[in-house]
């Protein structure tokens, strides 16, 4: 019985090996699909090109996975890449000082006022802050009944402004609000159709005046192309630290992320999902990466389709195990391949029915760092030696030993474990070793072959 699954498994494993890597032509028709996918999602043209080129030095060579096409494969890869690239940094915001002052700037109806009363509500009722908000937009008087009310809605303290001059009114609030005790300080400013001159020279004054531990710059998910422009301009007056990006609730694909993060690095600390004070959450890379391509279900697939793979490779070593043709070459292989799984206690987790075994591994505090020496050892080896160990005498040991920089009892270890494996699936293939192990195991759970 034993036999046949050993022949089916070997089989599946060869014609996986026999599939390759990805090709140029593979690469070239999915890619062409992903740039369309990237500027379809808005992301800019520059930043596209840009990530394509990463990722086609990525891809190519990579080996394909078995049951997946290698257009799948690659979108993988991609959402890999736009997930590391979204997230490579950390969004805890900046509370060093009392009271931390954040800027937001941002193009009109970008959803600044909006965003600052549900950040505000976020430090008061997620992180425990008191927070003061102040707003500096006199030129639409609407600007500051808006963020009054919201305030006084969300209890959160609103400073009055206290005159018709913006470095008035900020360093009243900084004084005010440093009276009150607040944690935060939130600064509304205001903002126009697009970048000008009178804008980022009001903004400027404002930041170097309060020196804000954050200076957050709000974009408006359909923003589109313009996204980088706005960006620079921004960044260029007074320094940004990161991004919070509003009305994902109406264009989810997110791609204006993506551009403002690959320009600055800097990161996307929040987006806002709809018009409520708690329609705002913390930003997730990979969520938004699998939007922006719109192939989330591909990436799910995938991702399985490689534990699967894994799974074969370990079972195609089992095969070799049992096959009687097992020598140091196989147990070297074994070795490398239980370091990839995340060493004895990973390996375990692929394996169903032996949980038993897993948790007495883990009460044994089983030392990974052996099988590191293992491998070392073997590697020492020449190819007959590996192939034959029963040639290994006094002197070869010694050889292997220092050569990996171990002890001779250490390679004395490894061979009487090699020995036993060797017996042990040895005695595998006799008749009623499944049945053995089934007892030892309790009952009905034997790992199961397909
Ligand atoms: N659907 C939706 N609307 C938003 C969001 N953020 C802001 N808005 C709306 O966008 C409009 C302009 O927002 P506002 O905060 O006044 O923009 P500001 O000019 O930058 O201060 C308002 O009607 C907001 O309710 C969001 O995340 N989703
Ligand atoms: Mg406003």
């Amino acid at each position: 019985m034993l036999e046949n699954i050993t022949n089916k498994i070997t089989g599946i494993f060869q014609g996986l090996s026999n599939k390759g890597a990805i090709t140029e032509k593979d690469l070239d028709t999915t890619l062409r699909e992903v740039r369309v996918a990237l500027l379809e999602a808005d992301v800019s043209l520059k930043v596209s090109k840009d990530l394509i080129k990463n990722i086609q030095e990525k891809a190519l060579g990579q080996k394909v996975i078995e049951n997946v096409q290698p257009g799948q494969q690659i979108i993988k890869i991609v959402s890999d890449e736009l997930t590391e690239i979204l997230g490579s940094q950390s969004s805890e915001l900046n509370f060093k000082n009392k009271p931390s002052v954040f800027l937001m700037c941002g193009l009109q109806g970008a959803g600044k006022t909006t965003s600052i009363a549900k950040l505000a509500h976020y430090c008061q009722n997620t992180l425990n802050k008191t927070v003061s908000l102040v707003s500096t937009d006199l030129r639409r008087p609407a600007a500051i009944e808006q963020l009054r009310v919201l305030a006084q809605k969300n209890n959160i303290q609103f400073i009055e402004p206290s005159s018709e001059d913006v470095k008035d009114i900020v360093q009243t609030a900084l004084n005010q609000s440093e009276k009150l005790l607040s944690d935060i300080l939130i600064i509304d400013t205001s903002g126009r159709i697009s970048t000008d001159e009178e804008l980022l020279i009001e903004l400027k004054t404002i930041y170097e005046l309060a020196k804000p531990q954050e200076n957050l710059l709000v974009l408006d998910s359909m923003m589109g192309q313009q996204a980088l422009s706005v960006v620079e301009a921004f960044h260029q007056t007074a320094p940004l630290t990161g991004f919070i990006l509003t009305r994902l609730d109406a264009d989810p694909r997110g791609g204006v992320a993506l551009s403002a993060k690959y320009q600055t690095g800097l990161p996307i600390r929040f987006f806002g999902s709809g018009e409520n004070i708690t329609d705002f959450e913390v930003f997730h890379p990979d969520r938004i990466a699998s939007r922006i391509l719109g192939m989330g279900d591909v990436v799910s697939l995938v991702e399985k389709a490689q534990k699967d793979f894994d799974n074969k490779e370990m079972e195609n070593l089992q095969a070799q195990m049992m096959s009687g043709k097992f020598n140091m070459e196989g147990m070297l292989k074994q070795f490398l391949q239980m370091k990839k799984m995340g060493g004895m206690s990973g390996l375990m987790s692929y394996m169903p029915g032996v949980g038993k075994i897993k948790s007495m591994m883990e009460n044994a505090d089983f030392d990974e760092k052996i099988i590191d020496h293992q491998i070392a050892i073997i590697r020492s080896m020449t190819k007959q030696e590996r192939s034959d160990p029963d040639i290994l005498k006094a002197s070869r040991k010694r050889r292997i030993a220092s050569g990996s920089g171990r002890q001779v009892h250490e390679v004395n270890r490894l061979l009487k474990q090699f020995e036993q494996t060797k017996k042990m699936m040895k005695q595998a293939q006799k008749p009623g070793f499944a049945n053995k192990i089934k007892n030892l195991l309790g009952g009905n759970q034997m790992p199961t072959i397909e």
